[in-house]
């Protein structure tokens, strides 16, 4: 093993845009090591320009293709742009995780784009914290686009859109039952619905029930207004307009007053993914050093588990 790299210095190092530096800095916190809050606190502060992206959808839906295509048209411009695969654990995921897709793009080997698999261990809460900080390291690294990736398939997967400014929902043709989307609660958090592979014979349909179920009035999303667009990463069609529409939108968001609201809603996922940390780890604390007698106390069912996980609780604070 290399020499362990004291945090200050490592947050300069990320600061100068150091590769190796940002790669070992999101494995401390990925890790939680007490260590490392240190330097991601110094992070926080000095980030926040970045605009970050959130791109999620059905497994297989083709998020990866359309994730390497926007990162090499924001390239073409200039921008730096940071990926970070929330890794699809889930045993609905086709497997092709981002890597492999970005591998054979326009954007392999392209110093200007780091690619970054986040594990998918541990509970949710961790992986979504350790994901917004992975976030935050990119920007300070000079990344000024962040684009995370993750499977919409369960709740924890989903709340990592509130993580981002923009929320791109991607919506492959042929499922055959749209409903599958709206039940998994991801067509609601959308800012832009891409409906992908938009070459494919049955893609029309699917475009026509997406702006159906849109135009519903109590749909929940309807206040919210999201945008349509047809993509298909295999001839380029609504790429231009998936960018011009992206673009618009991160105008509103890191507006002052327009985007305040939402700029609000991520600090509260932010938040509340942090607390859910510190909170299992005073609680890890808290069951070796009082634990054993409350246990006692249960097997011998003088008390009841929700009383004495309480007191428990009560050592948390
Ligand atoms: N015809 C067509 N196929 C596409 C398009 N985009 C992606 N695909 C194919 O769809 C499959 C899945 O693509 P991915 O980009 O890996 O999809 P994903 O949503 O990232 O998949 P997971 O991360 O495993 O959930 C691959 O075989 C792609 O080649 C497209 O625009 N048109
Ligand atoms: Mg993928």
């Amino acid at each position: 093993m290399s020499r362990r790299v004291p945090s200050q210095e490592l947050v300069e190092r990320v600061t100068r845009g150091d590769v190796a530096a940002i790669a070992r800095l999101i494995s401390r916190a990925e890790s939680d090591s007490t260590e490392a809050r240190e330097a991601l606190v110094a992070i926080y502060h000095r980030a926040g320009a970045a605009h970050v992206i959130g791109v999620t959808g059905v497994p297989g839906g083709g998020k990866s293709t359309l994730v390497s295509e926007l990162a090499a048209r924001l390239r073409q411009r200039g921008s730096r742009v940071g990926i970070v695969a929330v890794d699809p654990s889930s045993p609905f995921s086709g497997g092709a995780i981002l890597g492999d897709r970005i591998r054979m793009s326009a954007i392999a080997g392209d110093p200007g784009v780091y690619i970054r698999s986040m594990a998918a261990r541990g509970h949710f809460g961790g992986i979504a914290r350790a994901t917004c900080d992975a976030v935050d390291i990119l920007d300070v690294g000079g990344f000024d686009t962040v684009i995370i990736e993750t499977v919409g398939v369960g709740q924890g997967e989903v709340a990592i859109a509130k993580a981002s400014h923009t929320t791109v929902v991607v919506s492959p043709p042929g499922l055959g039952d749209e409903v599958q989307a709206i039940k998994s609660g991801i067509l609601e958090i959308a800012d832009i619905h891409v409906v992908s592979k938009f070459d494919k014979a049955d893609a029309g349909r699917t475009l026509n029930d997406l702006k159906q179920m849109l135009a519903l009035p109590a749909g929940g999303w309807a206040e919210r207004d999201p945008q349509v667009v047809a993509v298909s990463c295999m001839n380029g069609l609504g790429l231009d307009e998936l960018v011009g529409l992206i673009d618009a939108h991160r105008a509103v968001t890191f507006n002052a007053a327009a985007g305040h609201q939402r700029r609000l809603a991520m600090a509260d996922f932010r938040l509340r993914v942090t607390a859910e940390t510190l909170l299992l780890a005073r609680l890890a604390e808290a069951a070796r050093r009082f634990g054993a007698p409350l246990a006692e106390c249960l097997e011998r069912r003088d008390s009841n588990p929700y009383l004495l996980a309480g007191r428990l609780l009560e050592h948390c604070l």
